[in-house]
């Protein structure tokens, strides 16, 4: 018998009966596999199905929606309410708590950023979809902002699709990170990339270099001492690379390393940052750090960051554990 890969939600049994307990998270992450396969396909027929372009609304954010991320974000809504373990979810594109209908017994609670990288849509290049399961503490309100105000080493499973030449999903329930690839013609999940692991070390780093004259001294050192190169005091060259696209930027540390920052800026400083701590700094730190790299604001560890609203922005400096070091070590100099 000819051997085939194993699909996800083999692979969700797997893991199931390694942990024991009940088959609840296995339904979850299989639900979020359908929503974004029906995300994927939305995005892969592009201007076909005359999706691109703006949907004349602003999200919370005051960010324009396109209209890719209004359908993304009814999808996630959509596919993840069925099953009724979720009494409430949060996403980058609604102000407040979505509550469930008929959800009330649910024990979970998921965030997510329905289509990360959105303005990359146009330009049909990488996005994503970012989501982070908690649980809903004992006694809350699911219908309150406060139940979803953990920290991230709460998180009981995190992960992302990247919709990119090949649409992957990555996730980690606790116990590594492994990443599954679509199979168009079957509409399923392969396993692709288990065990996926950050080296310590880097040549490569990631940040909006327009924005330097923003930046606080410790980042303008760290970038000043890659770009000088291997006469410089790092002593050897490194390479830069910007996608715009934080999906995309994680997936390739967690391939092959590197640093992603999105640092506290001046002009930024005011807001707390650019990217948000409860649906992307949260749940790409848990992958990170599962992967055995690391996630830093600079001055503390992301997921230890005491949240205090939905969609609190803050710095995010994430990958090879050795260079996230070194820029925590400048912030703290
Ligand atoms: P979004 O959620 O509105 O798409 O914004 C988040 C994205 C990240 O994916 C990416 O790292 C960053 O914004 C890019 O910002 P910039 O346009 O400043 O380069
Ligand atoms: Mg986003």
């Amino acid at each position: 018998m000819s051997q085939i890969p194993q699909t996800l939600t083999h692979w969700l049994i797997d893991a199931q009966r390694k942990a024991g307990g009940d088959s609840v998270m296995l339904q979850l992450l299989d639900d979020i596999a359908t929503a974004c396969k029906m995300i994927s396909h939305e995005i892969a027929q592009g201007a076909m199905l005359g999706n691109l372009g703006k949907a004349g609304s602003e999200n919370v954010q005051g960010e324009e929606q396109k209209q890719l991320d209004v359908i993304a974000n009814d999808i996630f809504l959509a596919v993840n309410a069925q099953a009724g373990h979720y009494p409430a979810m949060a996403s980058e594109e609604l102000e407040d708590v979505y509550v469930v209908d008929g959800a009330a017994e649910g024990k979970y609670l998921l965030l997510f950023d329905p289509l990360d990288g959105s303005s990359n849509i146009d330009v049909n290049v990488s996005v994503g979809s970012i989501f982070s399961i908690l649980r809903l503490p004992e006694g809350a309100d699911p219908s309150q902002a406060a139940a979803f105000l953990q920290t991230g080493v709460q998180q009981v499973a995190a992960g992302y699709a990247l919709y990119g030449p090949s649409t992957m999903l990555v996730i980690s329930v606790g116990q590594g990170v492994h990443g599954f690839t679509l199979d168009r013609n079957t509409g399923l999940f392969y396993l692709t990339h288990p065990d996926m692991s950050i080296p310590a070390d880097t040549k490569e780093f990631a940040i909006n270099a327009s924005r330097a004259r923003f930046w606080e001294a410790p980042v303008k050192r760290y970038v000043d001492e890659c770009l000088a190169g291997k006469t410089g005091p790092r002593g050897r060259d490194f390479n830069m690379r910007w996608i715009a696209s934080m999906v995309a930027e994680v997936h390739r540390i967690l391939t092959r390393g590197g640093l992603f920052m999105y640092p506290m800026d001046a002009e930024n400083q005011a807001k707390g940052g650019k990217l948000r701590l409860m649906y992307e700094a949260n749940p790409m730190s848990f992958l990170v750090e599962q992967a055995g790299g690391a996630a830093s604001t600079g001055r503390q560890r992301i997921m230890d960051v005491a949240p205090t609203g939905l969609h609190q922005r803050i710095s995010v400096i994430l990958g090879s554990k050795n260079e996230v070091e070194r820029v925590a070590s400048y912030h703290a100099e």
